[in-house]
Parts: structure tokens; sequence; C-alpha cells
């Protein structure tokens, strides 16, 4: 069976790689410029041979650029690979549809929830999701994920809610007068309560 795959882990690794890297280019940048400030004030006397030394500074600066940039660029790609690869066996299938300004989670018994949806905790989570008018954003920020949904469109996602708990959700686009209001929240429960709470709603 193939690992089970955790959007938030895979991002806060991805982010853990672009956080030193940005700030080590950005303390370089500024030490560099507080040294040609100083050493190239308009007191100094200006050096001989500009144009062979900036040649050979810049096609430095241009291949550590572009090493920089290869590592990110093959770093995020696997993360992205990773997140959006789909378990063979996902332990529930949730049906989302998001129309101006809710969201409504359709389970295969046939129980809707609106704007709520509730899991197993630490079980991968099946989630199909469409829009009926506009863009919205399908945004749960302690998973790290977010995904755009639009009309004539089902985006298909794992996810796996690590800890019960309850896991507010947010529409990340601008939708209309009261996106404001389009919030959800997914309810993470221990598999044996899910288990009894999805036996009461099939009972219904
Ligand atoms: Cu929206």
């Amino acid at each position: 069976m193939r690992a089970v795959v955790r959007s938030r882990h895979q991002y806060d690794g991805l982010a853990s790689l672009y956080l030193p890297i940005g700030l080590g280019v950005f303390a370089l940048v500024v030490v560099l410029f507080v040294v040609f400030l100083w050493r190239y004030r308009a007191s100094a006397r200006p050096e001989a041979d500009r144009r062979s030394r900036s040649n050979m500074a810049e096609g430095a600066w241009i291949a550590v650029v572009a090493a920089i940039v290869a590592v990110l660029l093959v770093a995020t790609l696997h993360t992205e690979q990773r997140v959006d690869a789909r378990a063979p066996d996902p332990a529930v299938s949730v049906e989302v549809t998001a129309a101006k300004w809710d969201w409504h989670f359709a389970y295969a018994g046939g129980t809707i929830l609106r704007n709520e949806a509730v899991v197993p905790a630490g079980r991968t989570i099946r989630f199909a999701v469409r829009s009926l008018d506009v863009l919205h954003g399908f945004w749960i920020p302690d998973v790290r994920f977010q995904r755009d949904v639009w009309p004539e469109h089902v985006e298909r996602f794992d996810l796996v809610f690590d800890r019960a708990g309850t896991y507010p959700g947010v529409c990340a686009w601008f939708c209309g007068l009261r996106h404001q209001n389009m919030h959800f929240v997914v309810r993470a429960l221990e598999p044996a309560a899910f288990a009894t709470w999805a036996a009461e709603h099939a009972a219904r």
C-alpha cells in the first residue's frame, strides 16, 4: 500500500527549503549592496578594468541563480506530484458542491451536510469538488491545502486530517457580496466515533 501523503508535511518541508534560500539571497544582496556602496563611493578612485571583471561576476551570479531556480523547481514539482497523487483505497469519499455562498458535503449514504464535513482522523479522504456558479477556492489552512473550483469541472484530491479536531476552511477567492461568509469546517473524529456517526446517518 502506498504511504499516506500529508499535504501539510509536504508543503512545510518545501517552505523549509525556500525560506533559508530566500533569506540567504536577501542577506547576500544586502551585504553586496553595502560593500559596493562603500567601495565605489564618489570619493573613491574609479576602477580600471571594469568590463572584464563585471563579465565574470555576472556569469557567476547567473550560474548561482540558475542553480537555485533548478533546485527549487525540481523540489516543487516533486512535492506537487506527491500531493496530487490519489490513493487507490480512500477510506471515505465526499462530494463537495460550492455555490454562492455555501459548501455542501454529500456522502455515499445520501447524507448532505451544509458547511461541515465529518471525516475519520488519520485516514485518506477523497474529495470531489465542483462549483455551480463562479470560481471558488477550497482552502483548509491547517493542512496547507487550497484548490480552485469552477463550473463544469470536478476537482478530485485526497487529504488526511492527522488528529481528531476541527479544521476551519474558507473560500479563497472573492466570489461575490457574501464571500466572507463562505466558511466551512472539517470535523475529524476518531475512526470508531466516525463509524458510529456514519452508521447513525446511514440508518436515517
Ligand atoms: Cu466562494
